[in-house]
């Protein structure tokens, strides 16, 4: 990708972002790439801005120097990861608007372009993995490998999602030739749980109820019980993930409040329903098997909207 070095090269200052609720993906590829860019260029300002992140990821390198808040800067170069719509990338949305230069790198099937270049790869299990396809794997540092591996570990569910494919595998392994350190990536990133975390997830479970013809798990948490746990939305993650292993279910869906009183969606299927299709129609994306939009109604309406649409596809 010539666009890619080139652009780096001219580029005086750079900024990275995700998207919002940055996950694993989204955290692992925009530190991956900051460090891959100074590993070869040193002297190049580059600044990260994310919403504030799990502490599970602040063993990556350049997770303390994230910036949470735009900084009215203006850069030669930003880079928009993990991202498939501009609502996705909102708190910075004016530093991407006023940046000379936007390159975005996704794999997300409903991304239809964003910025000045753009390389989207639905086939690839991860942004993380987009980013290996483009660095030169030699110039790939332990530090910036970390990144990229945890990355590969969240969207793929640990190599178990149907996203998994050989060469998903095959970057794995040149990364953990670098000397990543594999199980404590997996344990302290990914299975690790708080004990808040644990105890919402158990009343989503308690609150999920199954429906069209037992093929749809169906779960939501309210306001008040998100402050009963003193859960915040980051502590919801994984949820729809334990919801769609309930045996005999196509499709798991997970709503929660956001807020700006909105709800959001989170839809998986296991083999034949298109939850990008539906995430689409209400203005998300994501995945064929995984995907999410954001509501603005009430829980019951919501409901029904989102089973009606499943239900055309069942
Ligand atoms: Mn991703």
């Amino acid at each position: 990708m010539k666009e890619f070095i080139q652009q780096i090269q001219k580029a005086k200052n750079i900024g990275i972002t995700g998207h919002i609720h940055p996950d694993g993906d989204c955290i692992g590829s925009c530190l991956g790439l900051k460090q891959y860019i100074l590993d070869q260029y040193p002297e190049k300002t580059i600044d990260v801005y994310l919403e504030p992140i799990g502490n599970e990821f602040y063993f990556l390198n350049g997770s303390d120097q994230i910036l949470s808040q735009d900084s009215g800067q203006t850069y030669d170069l930003f880079f928009v990861l993990d991202c498939s719509s501009t609502d996705r990338f909102e708190p910075f949305q004016k530093m991407i608007e006023t940046a000379k230069y936007v390159i975005c790198i996704d794999h997300h099937i409903s991304n239809h372009g964003l910025g000045d270049y753009c390389k989207v790869d639905p086939t690839a299990s991860a942004t993380c993995e987009v980013l290996c396809q483009i660095f030169s794997m030699d110039k790939v540092s332990k530090k910036c490998a970390q990144c990229l591996y945890t990355g590969i570990v969240h969207d793929t569910g640990v190599f178990k999602h149907s996203n998994t494919t050989k060469q998903t595998m095959i970057y794995a392994g040149e990364l953990l030739e670098k000397g990543v350190e594999s199980s404590k990536i997996i344990d302290e990133t990914f299975y690790q749980k708080t004990y808040i975390q644990n105890r919402i997830l158990g009343q989503a479970l308690i609150n999920s109820f199954l429906c069209c013809h037992d093929q749809v798990i169906y779960s939501s948490i309210s306001k008040e019980e998100l402050e009963y746990f003193e859960a915040t939305s980051a502590d919801l993650n994984g949820i729809i993930d334990q919801l769609r292993v309930t045996k005999g279910t196509e499709v798991a869906v997970f709503l929660y409040p956001q807020k700006e009183g909105s709800l959001k969606v989170s839809m998986r299927s296991n083999e034949k329903v298109d939850v990008a299709k539906i995430a689409e129609q209400f203005g998300g994306g994501g995945h064929i098997r995984a995907a999410g939009c954001t509501i603005f109604g009430s829980f019951d309406d919501t409901k029904q909207k989102i089973i009606e649409k499943i239900e055309e596809q069942l």
